[in-house]
């Protein structure tokens, strides 16, 4: 039986890609470094793959910022405006992913572009470009990307198994532009097909036998001529000469309800994430044919727990059982690109926890190990061992904390309702703040400049000491209350400058939480995070944030956020628990945040914003009782967290991403909400939201960009917005924090923003 993986984190073990790919958009190396670091990042990827003894190992997955962009690049799906400044084709495919601002040179034409729209990869914290079509769209092919790689591969003597997005997924995922929103994607697969023949008949010549080719989108509810569409590419495909094999992907759920629409496909194979869900495995035997092979997704792509072998070995056998060896292959359940890249380098973990988890390479020897014992191999030390662990795990006093199981079983309506509905609450807290129509605020996060991160890790080190670490802190915070007063914004922030990321932040001061040194994953083109991992009962021994929020509060008259995240985003951006159900966890989170919430209050900080910008990507995948039961426990945790508090205390939340239904966010009965929405062009958005019935800001500017909004944008925008929404019910702010951005731009992009505000305060 052979193993195979779906892809490998590519951003490097110490985050490689990273700092090469910034010190190129600085302008501090040139392509040729970049291109080199990556080269050199493949190269140690597969060597690493290699020498783990894995058989089927992935090119193609490489990307310097992100896979689906790279096929849009490969197939010509690039919207004019990127192409008219004759820019190389690595910065068409940055301006593209980022958007790009910069001045004429004397060679060079001005630019001015803004991003492509930004959007999560299926329920996970990966971000992809979403793929833009108009009617102009030609497709052809714009050089040969998953061929170079192959064949570099190849000439390290290594045979690698291309991954391509696969065609309806490619289609589906994407959306019409602005100037085609009558467009269905979907209806280009006889456009698009050529070009996928194209690519696939190259890599065969290059010597490719198989290609792994991925329909994610399988696992979601699809409309009628989606579902159609596979047997049209597929069958297509077959007819074509001289192409790979083809291994239909699919991971992150549950594919049955889709199996009529691949049933039959003349295809090699299928691959299915039976971690996500075991209960398809029936169905996928019945599917496979006695030509077809069934790779079989058990190691868990999107998590950091040890496989449990025994488990696992039983699982394939039941495959083999079915199908025989030789048309059963064991592999990770998804690409691994969701997983950090090596445990070995965590070095402070304790010793008991760390023999619980498995990262990216660990993940390598464990497909490599399953596949040796269920093909009668001896590999009974690794299974000892691994029983060990897993036992060890169980058992552990680490994981169990009896006071918190009972303050869980006492949560009822009482902790999870306000004192009044919102009209009562909305009366007490206008004459509380009196602010004007057309509030302005930020999101909550401030640049987090070098000097900060520079102080930060000299007090990690011990190079400073906490007091010091603390008046700088100190002083970082009175500098963004003061730029605030003086751009003139309505409800400040302290701009966290303590934190790095939030959910790392709040993770390493709560019980039952551990975390990791090293272990990054990407988020989104050159950013990354650091998951915290949910190891046991979850509680919080003493405040997190009230010092730095009352001390700003201190500095002004002007209203000040407390700023916290909510328990929903807490369990999504950590690695979750997969001994317990996530309801449990997020209600252990909504307990320990409703303690923290008000001690806010307590302490005179009486406008508190509990984010929850992964409750989207927290929706399970398919309608049904999965996503109406999240939905309940999704809101019901952020009320626990939020009920707490006066009537005069006003609650703000913030979303990322603003595709949750209106009626969801409703659930959550927040004073204030701020979403997600520069990049939003259809009116109906809009529209949507409008019978929101508390008060709302829609994101004004997008802040993944460098680019900045002039104030007559702004003004445009908001009018566009006041054409359906009641003014006074509109607070202004951008799409979300500033963290990533620098300082002149920051300052420039608000101060529009506030004075396009006043004009609508005249007018309103
Ligand atoms: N935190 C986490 N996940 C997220 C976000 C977040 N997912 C969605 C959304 N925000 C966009 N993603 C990111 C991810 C990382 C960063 C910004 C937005 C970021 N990372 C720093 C970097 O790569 O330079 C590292 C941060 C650190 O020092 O810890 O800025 O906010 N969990
Ligand atoms: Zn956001």
């Amino acid at each position: 039986v052979e193993s195979s993986v779906l892809g490998f984190p590519r951003i490097g073990a110490f985050r490689e890609l990273k700092k090469n790919t910034e010190a190129y958009w600085a302008g501090k190396i040139g392509a040729d470094q970049l291109l080199a670091v990556g080269k050199e990042i493949r190269e140690k990827n597969w060597k690493l793959q290699k020498e783990a003894g894995v058989d089927i190992i992935p090119s193609n997955d490489f990307s310097f910022y992100d896979q689906v962009l790279d096929l849009s690049v490969l197939f010509n799906v690039i919207p004019e405006r990127y192409t008219k400044f004759d820019l190389p084709q690595l910065d068409v495919l940055f301006a593209m992913g980022r958007g790009l601002q910069r001045k004429a040179t004397e060679t060079t034409k001005a630019v001015d572009v803004t991003a492509l729209e930004m959007v999560k990869w299926f329920d996970s914290n990966y971000h992809y470009v979403r793929p833009t079509f108009s009617h102009s769209t030609e497709f052809k092919l714009n050089g040969q990307k998953p061929v170079d790689e192959y064949l570099e591969a190849k000439a390290l003597g290594i045979e690698t198994r291309p991954v391509l997005v696969g065609p309806v997924s490619y289609l589906y995922l994407g959306k019409p532009d602005k100037d085609s929103l009558d467009l269905k994607p979907i209806s280009l697969l006889e456009k698009i097909l050529p070009v996928y023949t194209e690519i696939l008949k190259k890599l065969a010549e290059a010597g490719a036998k198989e290609v792994q080719i991925d329909e994610p989108t399988l696992v979601l509810d699809l409309p009628e001529e989606v579902q159609a569409a596979f047997k049209t590419a597929y069958e297509t495909l077959a007819k074509a000469e001289g192409l790979p094999k083809l291994i239909l992907t699919t991971y992150f759920g549950d594919v049955r309800p889709n199996l009529p629409a691949i049933k039959g496909l003349p295809v090699a194979g299928f691959h299915f994430d039976f971690v996500r869900c075991p209960e398809q495995l029936d169905d996928a035997l019945a599917l496979i044919s006695d030509k077809q092979t069934l790779s079989v997704g058990i190691v868990d792509g999107r998590n950091i727990w040890k496989n449990d072998y025994a488990q696992s070995i039983e699982f394939v056998k039941k495959a083999i059982e079915k199908l025989g060896a030789d048309n059963v292959v064991v592999s990770t359940s998804s690409s691994l690109l969701h997983t950090p890249v090596d445990l070995e380098n965590e070095k402070k973990l304790d010793a008991e926890i760390k023999n619980w988890f498995s990262f990216a390479t660990q993940k390598l020897a464990e497909v490599v190990t399953i596949a040796k014992a269920v093909s009668g191999e001896d590999v009974s030390a690794a299974l000892e061992a691994n029983a060990a662990a897993i036992k060890s795990r169980k058992e552990s006093d680490l994981t169990n904390d009896e006071a918190v199981k009972a303050r869980l079983a006492k949560i009822d309506k009482s902790l999870s309702t306000r004192k009044s509905p919102f009209p009562e609450r909305l009366a007490q807290q206008k004459a509380k703040y009196n602010l004007p129509l057309f509030p302005t605020t930020t999101i909550g996060s401030f640049p987090q400049t070098k000097d900060i991160r520079i102080n930060r890790n000299k007090f990690v080190k011990g190079e400073i000491t906490a007091e010091q670490y603390e008046q700088f802190i100190n002083s970082e915070i009175e500098k963004v209350v003061r730029f605030q007063e003086e751009v003139g914004l309505d409800v400040l922030v302290h701009g966290e400058p303590e934190r790095n990321d939030m959910v790392q932040y709040f993770g390493e001061q709560l019980k039952g939480y551990a975390f990791t040194t090293n272990g990054w994953v990407q988020s989104y083109g050159s950013r990354y995070v650091r998951p915290p991992i949910i190891v046991g009962d979850v509680s919080r021994p003493k405040a997190m944030s009230v010092k730095e929020s009352v001390y700003a509060q201190s500095l002004t008259k002007k209203p000040m956020k407390g700023m916290l995240t909510g328990p929903v985003t807490c369990l999504r951006w950590s690695f979750p628990r997969n001994d317990v159900s996530q309801k449990v966890q997020s209600l252990q989170l909504s307990l320990a945040l409703r303690d923290e919430v008000n001690d806010l209050e307590a302490a005179g900080v009486t406008v508190i914003q509990v984010d929850e910008p992964a409750i989207r990507e927290g929706l399970p995948l398919r309608a049904g009782k999965e996503r109406s039961d999240y939905l309940e426990w999704a809101a019901e945790s952020f009320r626990v967290a939020t009920s707490g508090v006066r009537d005069d205390t006003q609650i703000h939340s913030h979303f990322c991403y603003s595709d949750l239904d209106p009626n969801h966010i409703k659930a959550l009965d927040a004073d204030v909400v701020s979403i997600e929405f520069s990049k939003k062009d259809d009116p109906k958005y809009i529209q949507e939201f409008s019978n929101y019935p508390n008060h709302i800001g829609l994101g004004l500017f997008d802040i993944h960009s460098p680019r900045i909004p002039s104030k007559e944008e702004f003004v445009a925008r908001i009018g566009e917005i006041m054409k359906v929404y009641p003014a006074d019910k509109f607070w202004v702010n951008p799409d979300c924090g500033l963290k990533t951005r620098g300082w002149e731009e920051t300052r420039a992009s608000l101060t529009n923003m506030v004075e396009a505000a006043k004009v609508f305060r005249e007018k309103y």
